[in-house]
């Protein structure tokens, strides 16, 4: 192989004609639309119309209404991505799936952007609805993806008695500390000490540890992972999937918009790099006291039972 000398404006040339040879290959690379180098905004038209048919995970998507609408960095799309190769590398046929839920940005992930048949209800009424979804179709997978505003929030009564019941259906709760969709107002995971558009003089109550509360209230499978660990939590969804009774997995996420304004990290990298230090692995708190284990989020496998 020749080197070419990077000065040599013609260089420039031949690789800017090798690229629309390449593009003109219709369909045969992946192209994500055009970028508008000043704003940094994408083209949705360009976009969408040069998006590859063949991308083996398109299939999962309602393409109709791609690109997302999750900020820039949100971990809106991470969850997708994770949830879709998790189905994709378990084979499921989205036919034999119901996903359900309710009202954030969150509860975007699964409706309307997954393409199965998808139950997009009010506000903190997901688990009850999946709950009759699962009575009158026993054979379906049911699955729920919201936030944690919506789990945790105003329908945190629901996901206890549906943990305690143990009933067949599989939780994925995104937890981003906050309500997003709204603005960013408190919610029950808002770590102590921030400040949010309802808490302007920081948050004086202590997040609820939603994970270890299901575990305390039933279920057959209960864990945590952060969109940091998105190899671990693709994992451990396709077990929650595959388990019998109740399984739930609180994903913690990062909104770098509603949440990150309001923490001081109002970037995305800044939010994953929260996420990866403050995590500790379950096995690994084995002797630690409650102040050790203060503002850190214990990952893995909290619990497990054969019932
Ligand atoms: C009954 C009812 N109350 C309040 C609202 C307003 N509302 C919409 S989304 C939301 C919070 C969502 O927070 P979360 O579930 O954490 O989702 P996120 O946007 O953070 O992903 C609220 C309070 C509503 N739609 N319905
Ligand atoms: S407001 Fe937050 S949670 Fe909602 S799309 Fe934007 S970054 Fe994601
Ligand atoms: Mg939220």
């Amino acid at each position: 192989m020749s080197i070419r000398d990077l000065s040599d404006p013609e260089y420039f040339d031949e690789v800017a004609e090798a690229n629309a040879e390449e593009r003109s290959m219709d369909g045969l690379r992946p192209t994500y639309g055009t970028v508008d180098p000043l704003s940094g905004l994408m083209d949705p038209a360009e976009s969408v119309s040069s998006r590859p048919e063949h991308h083996r995970l398109l299939k999962y998507l309602r393409r109709e209404i791609l690109p997302t609408t999750f900020c820039t960095g949100c971990g809106g799309g991470t969850v997708l991505n994770t949830f879709t190769n998790a189905i994709d590398e378990m084979r499921i046929d989205p036919k034999e799936m119901v996903c359900v839920t309710g009202i954030g940005c969150s509860s975007w992930i699964p409706s309307p952007y997954f393409l199965c048949d998808t139950l997009h209800t009010t506000h903190g009424r997901a688990i009850a609805f999946a709950c009759g979804v699962k009575v009158m179709k026993p054979d379906m997978k049911v699955i729920i993806i919201a936030g944690d505003g919506d789990l945790a929030g105003i329908g945190g009564n629901h996901l206890i008695h549906a943990a305690r019941r143990n009933i067949d259906i599989t939780v994925f709760l995104v937890n981003n500390f906050i309500y997003g969709m709204t603005g960013g107002q408190v919610s029950p995971t808002t770590p102590f000490g921030i400040r949010t558009t309802t808490t302007p003089y920081a948050n004086v109550e202590h997040p609820m540890r939603i994970a270890d509360l299901v575990a305390a209230a039933g279920g057959s499978y209960v864990a945590r992972w952060t969109t940091f660990h998105a190899f671990q939590l693709m994992e451990s969804m396709q077990y929650a999937i595959r388990k019998k009774g109740f399984s739930f997995i609180e994903v913690m996420s990062q909104c770098p918009v509603s949440f990150g304004k309001s923490a001081g990290m109002k970037d995305p990298v800044s939010n994953l790099k929260y996420l990866r230090d403050n995590s500790i692995h379950v096995d690994g708190t084995k002797g630690m006291s409650e102040e050790e284990l203060e503002g850190k989020f214990v990952v893995g496998r909290l619990v497990e039972r054969n019932q």
